[in-house]
């Protein structure tokens, strides 16, 4: 059988009748001479230098590359291309040479992990089939929202996750950073809400935050594997942990207690109190002051305690917050029922109600980001047994959160306003890295081909027989992950 068994599944594919490349003594990764791609370079003399078990030099384009090189080339930009197309990517492998040419570093890197993911070992040699690959992503935004309120994951555990992210394609690393719990990010304008707020987490556990300086260190992490992060404060509602740092955002003046609980709703911000807009303008200007990328998530959801009237005057000051502090404004799908900017990403979650608000928003001139929590949910268990996990959204196994197609999940909505597809993990039943990766895995796989492959090449059977594959790769990086009974893990190559 075929050792190809890319995920997500690339454009064209050809395999070209020569012997596999060889990972050999003279191997050596070259790059052009330019800071980001000399990053680059490392990145890929690391991972096959562990593969190989052998130390890979990183060399300057110029001379003709030594025999089994790896040659990493930035083309010119993309100028007549749809969304993504900055980030396509040619990979050719040769039995005595590798190319991987895209116009920016995410492409780059899409390159490499298509190698990575090509790549055999068998007795220390490494080798990778003779291929010729032209890929792009479908969709502009691949996501993963990380719930770090409920539980805290520091810093590792999330480079750890941004790997896993990058092996699969995906570009956008989407935190959950507030919430009735916790705050995780410390605001400088603001001190008190990761002095007072950031302990807790759910059911007593311990919790945590970032410093701006990890919030640095965890945006470059991911700059340098193609992936920006999108921070979310979320307001008015799932604010205790604000509620509990400053009691002037409350009508009696007064803080709240810490909440270790797992309700939502009951919390909320209050729009006219003389508090409220500055503490709105202090956090989202030193977030968007953090924020490399250009995108900030104000959040918006689950407010069950506020008149709509109330409600659409809060968005509207939160934009506007952000609009000012020179970032585009993200929020969960509530959103849509207020009066939005063009351009506003909602993200759709519920698929319960009704869809009309999302249409309306759309047509004038809103973006979708598809996370929809019957497939796109890695919270929800994967059977009834499960022991982790929630079921509201129902349960998912792999072939559910393969089995969808984001432009026509909202019936009436224009295809072209869909940007993208985000898969979400929250973590009021997740304490540790074993359990995130235990939702994350298999189904961050299945999400990331929804993400990035055209409907018309993806297909369940095919999809199966390639994610068998990828267990041992799991494996191999000693994470934890689900063996799901619809998948047989036996295959060998
Ligand atoms: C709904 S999704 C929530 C979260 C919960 C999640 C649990 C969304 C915007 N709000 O507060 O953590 O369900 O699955």
């Amino acid at each position: 059988m075929s050792p190809i068994a890319l995920i997500p599944r690339p454009q064209h594919l050809d395999e070209l009748d020569e012997p596999p490349f060889v990972l050999g003594e003279t191997s050596t990764v070259v790059v052009e001479p330019r800071p980001e791609l000399i990053q680059t370079g490392v990145l890929t003399a690391d991972l096959f230098g562990r593969l190989s078990g052998r130390a890979i030099e990183v060399r300057y384009a110029g001379a003709e590359p030594a025999p089994g090189s790896i040659v990493l080339t930035r083309t010119g930009p993309v100028t007549d291309g749809g969304p993504g197309a900055d980030e396509t990517y040619q990979v050719v492998v040769r039995a005595g040479r590798v190319e991987v040419r895209s116009p920016s570093i995410a492409g780059l890197v899409h390159g490499v992990v298509t190698l990575r993911q090509l790549a055999t070992v068998e007795e220390g040699t490494v080798r990778i089939p003779a291929v010729r690959i032209q890929d792009a992503p479908r969709f502009a935004w691949r996501g993963l929202s990380i719930d770090v309120a409920r539980h805290f994951f520091g810093v590792e555990d999330l480079k750890g996750v941004i790997g896993l992210m990058a092996h699969y394609k995906l570009n956008v690393l989407h935190l959950h950073l507030t919430d009735d719990q916790g705050w995780r990010l410390h605001v400088p304008s603001r001190p008190k809400l990761t002095e007072l707020s950031s302990d807790a987490a759910v059911g007593g556990d311990r919790g945590g935050f970032y410093t701006p300086g990890d919030f640095a260190a965890l945006t470059e992490y991911a700059a340098a594997r193609g992936i920006r992060v999108v921070p979310e404060i979320d307001v008015p509602g799932h604010v205790n942990a604000a509620l509990h740092a400053y009691g002037e955002l409350t009508p009696s003046g007064e803080p709240t207690d810490a909440y270790d609980g797992i309700d939502v709703g009951f919390s909320r911000l209050h729009v006219d109190l003389p508090a409220t807009r500055p503490f709105l303008e202090a956090v989202f200007t030193d977030v968007a002051a953090m924020t490399a990328g250009e995108h900030v998530h104000i959040g918006g959801d689950e407010v069950l305690t506020m008149e709509p009237e109330e409600y659409a005057r809060f968005v509207a000051l939160a934009a506007q917050v952000v609009r000012a502090a020179g970032k585009e404004v993200v929020g969960w799908q509530e959103i849509a029922h207020t009066p939005l900017e063009p351009g506003t990403v909602v993200q759709y979650w519920d698929t319960r109600v009704d869809p009309e608000p999302f249409v309306r928003a759309a047509r004038e001139g809103a973006r979708l980001l598809m996370s929809p929590g019957s497939k796109a949910y890695l919270d929800m268990k994967y059977d009834a047994s499960f022991p982790l996990g929630l079921e509201w959204a129902g349960r998912i196994e792999v072939r559910d959160a393969y089995d969808w197609e984001p432009t026509t999940l909202i019936e009436g909505l224009p295809a072209e306003s869909v940007i993208g597809v985000e898969a979400a993990v929250w973590t009021e039943t997740l304490r540790t890295v074993d359990d995130l990766t235990t939702m994350l895995l298999p189904r961050l796989a299945a999400v990331a081909e929804v993400a990035w492959t055209p409907p018309e090449v993806r297909d369940w059977a095919d999809f199966r027989g390639r994610l068998a594959r990828h267990g041992q790769f799991w494996d191999h990086l000693g994470v934890a992950w689900y063996r799901s009974p619809q998948v047989d893990w036996s295959t060998r190559h």
